[in-house]
């Protein structure tokens, strides 16, 4: 029943999902805030992809086209939103989606899996039938991780959750490109890549990416992994919040 003259349509829109996954028990109570948190930042940063998010997503697309092990990690907040271009983005790279929840539980987790195995995702790890393993100094229900997804992996994708995970993981070697639209996030200093940006538009535009730089040079992709600098790409997204307002 939404107006599509409401000057904030897509963002009722997008609420309507977020609700509609609690109701189905995809998404975890917290994971409301959490979003409401993004909203704000969103605002702040003018609801778009900037020319330098926009940049960051190409140097994440040249990180899967060059990495052996990708995973996608998805969680609540992740599958209300964008689970059809997780699907899509697992598809064009060829590369499993591992659920790993901050709230776990056996029901979020049947929920989670047949949304994408729904979706004919080849690949779906981190449900309870898996073989986990700990990852080190990490407490809680995230630490588990699939012995055949993330503890093999080289890239780890993380959209939108809390730090400490992020941090751990790449203490031990991995690059981890991150989604999170606040750049002081604990996720957003500790990530190889953090792409500050709302994951509704950065999975379809990081798709787009991935189609156009398998067609490029290894020399050149590697180019655009070796220009690129995270803490220059986190002042540049501070300052371009500023900059809106001066
Ligand atoms: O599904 P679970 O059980 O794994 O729980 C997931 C949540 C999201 C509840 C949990 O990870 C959490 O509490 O996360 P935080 O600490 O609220 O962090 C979420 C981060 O994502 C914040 O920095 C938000 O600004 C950011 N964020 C929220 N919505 C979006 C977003 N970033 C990109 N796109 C969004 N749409």
């Amino acid at each position: 029943m939404l107006n599509k003259d409401h000057p904030r349509y897509q963002s009722l829109v997008y609420r309507e999902k977020i609700v509609e996954a609690h109701e189905n028990g995809i998404l975890a109570d917290s994971g409301m805030i959490a979003h409401g948190r993004g909203e704000t930042f969103d605002y702040l940063i003018g609801e778009k992809t900037t020319p330098n998010s926009q940049n960051t997503i190409d140097v994440a697309a040249c990180y899967f086209l060059t990495r052996k092990h990708p995973v996608l990690s998805v969680n609540g907040n992740t599958t209300a939103l964008v689970s059809e271009d997780i699907a899509k983005l697992s598809e064009l790279l060829d590369i499993p989606v591992e659920i790993n929840l901050y709230y776990r539980t056996p029901e979020r987790i049947e929920n989670i899996e047949r949304v994408y195995k729904d979706l004919g995702v080849k690949e779906i790890l981190g449900t309870d039938e898996d073989d986990f393993i700990d990852t080190p100094n990490l407490n809680g229900p995230r630490s588990p991780v699939s012995i055949e997804g993330i503890k093999k992996s080289d890239l780890v994708f993380i959209p939108l959750e809390d730090g400490d995970r992020a941090e751990k993981l790449y203490g031990l070697g991995k690059d981890i490109i991150s989604v999170d639209l606040n750049p002081l996030s604990r996720t957003a200093q500790t990530s190889t890549v953090t792409i500050v940006d709302n994951i509704v538009r950065v999975i379809p535009a990081l798709i787009e990416s991935v189609k156009k730089y398998e067609n490029y040079d290894k020399t050149d992709i590697q180019e655009k992994i070796d220009l690129f600098n995270n803490k220059t790409n986190l002042n540049i997204a501070i300052k371009d919040i500023i900059k809106r307002f001066e």
